[in-house]
């Protein structure tokens, strides 16, 4: 039986020549889609058209052509051709598969040539309409052309006018055959052509979506944008949310239980959420977040009670907070959770019973990430013409490594409250500084220009309670102000990193007032 070839092309560039050679030298009988054949018949070539081997007619305005198993079946039949050039071992899935094509009269095909609907010539036009590019994403093409590849064992692909000649001269130089590796070539072209076309829609696609959000072209990161966001800190601010690996991780992977759609403030604050209650495990622990900065951190025997103990350290602040929790949400801290206004809750869990109460609050957001702990590797800042990235600031504390500088030690207690007090100052913006007592925070001084400015604050949120406080500071005293100021209000501990060359004003302070002084060697400036 005469080989038989498969012609379906948008580009018909050396189509009639390729043509007539396949058919007056070769012997090929050929089979094409509507306009392939009507241009080979123009030509005065024999052509058979797909609808009439077939006997379904194209539909559905061309988008179904080639989709048919007398196609498919063609190409996709194991067994030799008459063009298959290497000696093929008989097996039984040859036997079976030449069984199929005999009981469903279909020819097996020996070359298929097709090139794509010019989707990315489309797209370059000006004013292209969604709709227009749409049509011109081609589904039965590189249905053929990826079924023949994955099939070259027994035929030929080509999906490029530029290898039309190699393909005569390989027919040529092996007596009307081809060899087996140059029909592996062929495949692998092929899969290549079809990646790149799939691409090229991914990134059209995800290109619409961006414009959709209002952002620059340049900011279309193929494929990997999760959601265009309503606005971004403020609603004139166009923004979108990344993924930024293959898989869905991190907040990517969270589950809504309810509540609004996220936002971009939200997203940001929950990440900052996220990094602080990270640090704590042993014990249940409550945040709650205000402009990514802790207003309430502490620890309890309960969820909540954590959570009424982060709520007390400034319950003014937590209006409209964020919350982090590191257990699951039960009952009780659900109800604790509903007395006020917030935007998110996020923790590992929820149990059903607290979904219930919650569901009351049908704003409020409720996500429940298991992962934690786990948080990006670096940190992206733009700046004019370019990005800085770090690596985060996740350096596991270790206070065998501090150093007590003053006449008086602390004891194992003040120890574990300068530990706690050191953890929630490493998440607050610079100048930060962190009082606590009875693993909660009293008050918190953020994002000063001046550090003797956050101890201030910080103070005065503790108010009263300050008497024995431990104090935090996330980089080193400049003066011995903070450390006096401090003292007068009635700390009795401090946690900094040192370094300043003049530590020694602030040690001595500390000793001539009779405060406990350590130094952690780790400074934690955040921006
Ligand atoms: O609309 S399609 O996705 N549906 C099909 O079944 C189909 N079969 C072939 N596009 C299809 N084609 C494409 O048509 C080919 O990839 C080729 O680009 C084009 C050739 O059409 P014609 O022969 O009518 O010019």
């Amino acid at each position: 039986m005469a080989p038989l070839a498969l012609l379906s092309t948008s580009d018909k560039t050396g189509l009639i020549d390729l043509a007539r050679s396949l058919v007056e030298e070769f012997g090929f009988d050929l089979i094409s889609s509507g306009g392939t054949a009507k241009a080979l018949k123009e030509a005065g070539l024999p052509v058979t058209k797909v609808a009439d081997y077939t006997g379904s007619p194209e539909i559905l305005g061309g988008r179904v052509k080639t989709l048919h198993p007398r196609i498919h079946g063609g190409i996709l039949a194991r067994g030799a051709r008459e063009t298959t050039g290497d000696g093929v071992a008989p097996s039984p899935e040859v036997d079976q598969d030449l069984t199929d094509l005999a009981n469903n009269q279909i020819r097996s095909i020996d070359l298929v040539v097709v090139n794509l609907y010019p989707f990315e010539q489309t797209i370059a036009q000006a004013n292209v309409t969604l709709a227009e590019a749409i049509e011109q994403i081609d589904i039965g093409g590189p249905a053929m052309l990826r079924a023949s590849a994955k099939n070259f064992t027994y035929l030929t692909v080509l999906c490029n006018p530029s290898d039309y000649d190699a393909y005569l001269q390989e027919l040529r130089q092996n007596g009307g055959k081809t060899r087996l590796e140059f029909r592996q070539a062929r495949a692998l072209q092929a899969f290549l052509h079809t990646a790149a076309y799939d691409r090229a829609i991914s990134d059209y696609l995800a290109q619409q979506a961006q414009t959709e959000a209002g952002l620059p072209e340049q900011f279309a990161v193929s494929g990997t944008q999760i959601q265009a966001l309503r606005y971004g800190e403020n609603p004139h601010q166009p923004a979108a949310w990344y993924q930024t690996g293959t898989a869905a991780t991190g907040w990517s992977s969270a589950q809504k239980l309810q509540g609004k759609e996220l936002s971009y403030n939200n997203l940001v604050d929950l990440e900052a959420a996220r990094r602080i209650i990270a640090e704590f495990n042993d014990k249940p622990a409550a945040a709650i977040l205000k402009h990514t900065n802790p207003c309430g951190v502490a620890l309890g025997e309960s969820l909540t009670e954590a959570y009424q103990k982060a709520f007390a350290a400034d319950s003014v602040s937590a209006f409209g907070g964020i919350v982090a929790l590191n257990r699951p949400i039960d009952a009780a801290t659900a109800t604790e959770l509903t007395q006020t206004f917030l935007e998110c809750v996020v923790a590992p869990g929820c149990e059903p019973q607290a979904q219930e109460i919650l569901a009351a609050k049908s704003n409020l957001r409720i996500l429940v990430l298991p992962e934690l702990a786990t948080g990006p590797e670096y940190t992206v800042k733009a700046i004019a013409g370019g990005l800085l990235v770090q690596a985060s600031d996740d350096a596991v504390e270790n206070p065998q490594n501090w150093q007590v500088v003053t006449e008086k030690q602390p004891t194992p207690a003040q120890l574990e409250e300068l530990l706690f007090a050191w953890k929630v100052c490493k998440h607050v913006k610079s100048n930060a500084i962190v009082v606590t007592r009875d693993r909660a925070t009293l008050g918190i001084g953020a994002g000063q220009m001046n550090r003797v400015g956050s101890v201030k604050i910080a103070l005065e949120q503790a108010a009263a309670n300050t008497q024995g406080a431990i104090l935090a500071s996330d980089g080193f005293f400049p003066f011995d102000d903070s450390v006096r100021t401090a003292a007068a209000a009635g700390v009795a501990a401090i946690v900094q990193p040192g370094g300043s060359l003049r530590d020694k004003d602030s040690i001595q302070a500390a000793n001539e007032l009779g405060l406990v002084m350590v130094l952690t060697g780790i400074r934690h400036f955040l921006h």
